[in-house]
């Protein structure tokens, strides 16, 4: 069934909340992606990843599903969601969901039943246990703060949660929890969608000892104890039979944990499980022993080993996707690249990467703009659970809460979750109400409008250089050759096939560089710099080079 067409795919992901309003009520929703359909179409993407828009409390922004076949009523209805799905497939644009079954909401039906009672249908559908000497069964933490156990009066059982209390986990072990989940998705791909990505997929295959972790550290305990479980294979290969294999679509599977020497046994072309990963290595790389917030420099040769390594771990067996930011991390342009002097540089820069670099590349939503991190001053403006929580218990640790700011501009979820500037108007033109995370105040300069009209437009150059990739199929399928590895501030890599070789060469630095190369034999084809000069690259420089024959 599946004929590989995701290898060529050029991904975008649409985080729905912030994409555009359509009706005034400050929340993006499924109409406002359809008014700008033909501006994703231009773009000349195709294939959408859609965050959550299933019915949700909105704990976690949709991550915390209540009803896995309902259409959240903020987001739309369901006509709305099947005009998208079709205006889309006209287009020639896929379409994937989030498939969010880690966990569910504490206000799903399932997890009400499951609480009523120690006999209830649905009590196996979460994992439940008995206290340990007064308090939860084992020392686990939550991932946003707190430990990983939500004590339940009213049966004497405490249930399992790795996120938030209002995201009790499931219980895979269950046969028809894992029925239910299959149902579910042939619910979605019969109706048209074209594949999935699967939330903390890495988390699902519980170890049932439940043992205490040795170590006070979120990472230690997710990498040993929650990542990578005893059946995580057999369910996914299951899920395959059952389902995946069924359709021509494609899945992408997230989760922490999920190191490039484990990759291939979740993407191997025999493992019959899924067909790439978002590697999260670059996007913990550097977290600090305080976790996340608590945030290291990383440098140039760190980034290039990185991305080295998976090609080579995932080689010929596996597939790559390559990507630099989504919803859950800082822009990319403000944390890999200079949101400041050089910001069309660095985003044009960080584009070229992404779309030279072997693996289906996936641009986050407003990125092709170049929008940056935000800096709030009040933690009144901060929507997300995660900031929020950090910013609660540092309060209570009594923390220099200035410093405990400053951190959450870095490295906040919220970075990335406000809403896409389309114009100079109010509130950027997202919305003709109040929206629900206010606007970058920078918006003012950077929108999709203003974009357009310059004549260093970061959109222009998107479009200019997917269609580059998209005439030569060897970026796609060519091999990857890093040529200077322990350079600090170039990378500079090759792309070759039988037909042709291209040399990529990046400057991530404020300086201009020596090239420590002959590059004689290639001429420049493509570049955010207007001259070209063979010797050197200036601050931010990326130059698509192509040998001459
Ligand atoms: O956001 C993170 C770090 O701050 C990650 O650790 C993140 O929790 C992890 O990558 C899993 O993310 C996914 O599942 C979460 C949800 O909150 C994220 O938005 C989602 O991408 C729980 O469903
Ligand atoms: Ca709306």
């Amino acid at each position: 069934m599946n004929t590989n067409w995701w290898k060529n795919a050029i991904m975008y992901q649409i985080y729905p909340r912030s994409f555009k309003d359509s009706n005034g009520d400050g929340i993006g929703d499924i109409c406002g992606i359809i008014e700008k359909i033909d501006y994703i179409a231009d773009l000349g993407v195709d294939l959408i990843w859609l965050g959550p828009v299933y019915e949700s409390p909105n704990d976690d922004n949709g991550y915390d599903i209540s009803d896995y076949y309902k259409i959240h009523p903020e987001f739309g209805t369901m006509d709305d969601f099947q005009e998208l799905l079709s205006q889309l497939h006209d287009r020639g644009i896929r379409l994937i969901m989030d498939l969010v079954v880690n966990h569910s909401s504490d206000e799903h039906r399932w997890f009400e039943e499951s609480r009523k009672s120690k006999d209830n249908p649905y009590r196996d559908y979460y994992i439940w246990k008995d206290g340990k000497h007064g308090g939860p069964p084992n020392n686990w933490q939550a991932f946003f703060g707190g430990p990983a156990w939500e004590y339940d009066e009213h049966t004497d059982q405490w249930y399992h949660h790795l996120f938030t209390v209002k995201q009790p986990d499931l219980n895979w072990e269950n046969p028809k929890v894992r029925e239910e989940v299959y149902s579910m998705m042939r619910y979605w791909l019969d109706m048209g969608v074209d594949g999935f990505r699967m939330d903390v997929i890495s988390l699902i295959s519980k170890r049932l000892e439940y043992a205490d972790t040795p170590v006070d550290n979120l990472m230690y305990q997710v990498n040993n104890y929650n990542a990578n479980g005893p059946r995580i294979h057999e369910f996914l290969q299951e899920m395959n039979r059952e389902v995946l294999s069924k359709y021509d679509i494609m899945t992408v599977g997230e989760g922490p944990g999920i190191t490039k020497e484990l990759a291939n046994l979740y993407i191997g072309k025999d493992r019959n499980e899924l067909n790439m990963l978002f590697q999260l290595e670059l996007m913990f790389m550097d977290n600090g022993p305080g976790g996340k917030f608590d945030k290291q420099e990383i440098n140039l040769e760190d980034f290039k080993k990185l991305f080295r390594e998976w090609d080579e771990a995932v080689g010929d067996q596996g597939w790559n996707n390559i990507f630099l930011d989504n919803h859950d991390f800082p822009r990319m342009v403000s944390r890999f690249g200079n949101d400041d002097n050089y910001r069309y540089e660095a985003a044009t820069l960080l584009a070229t990467f992404l779309l030279t670099m072997k693996g289906t590349p996936c641009i986050y939503q407003g990125s092709e703009i170049g929008m940056t991190n935000v800096a709030f001053e009040s933690i009144e403006d901060y929507r997300d659970i995660e900031t929020i929580h950090y910013w609660e218990e540092s309060l209570a640790n009594n923390a220099d809460m200035g410093d405990v700011m400053r951190r959450i501009h870095i490295q906040g979820r919220d970075n990335v979750r406000t809403p896409i500037q389309w114009n100079d108007s109010e509130h950027g033109g997202f919305t003709s109400g109040t929206p629900w995370i206010k606007v970058n105040p920078n918006y003012s300069s950077i929108n999709v409008e203003a974009d357009q009209s310059s004549d260093k437009s970061i959109l222009k150059f998107y479009k200019k250089l997917i269609a580059l990739r998209k005439a030569n199929p060897t970026f796609v399928l060519g091999s990857f050759d890093d040529l200077l590895p322990d350079h600090e501030q170039l990378y500079i890599f090759e792309r070759k096939d039988e037909h042709d070789s291209y040399l990529i060469a990046l400057n991530f630095s404020d300086e201009t560089v020596i090239i420590p190369m002959d590059l004689g034999s290639y001429v420049s084809i493509f570049s955010n710099y207007e001259e070209y000069i063979e010797s050197n690259l200036r601050p931010w420089q990326a130059n698509i080079l192509k040998k001459v024959t």
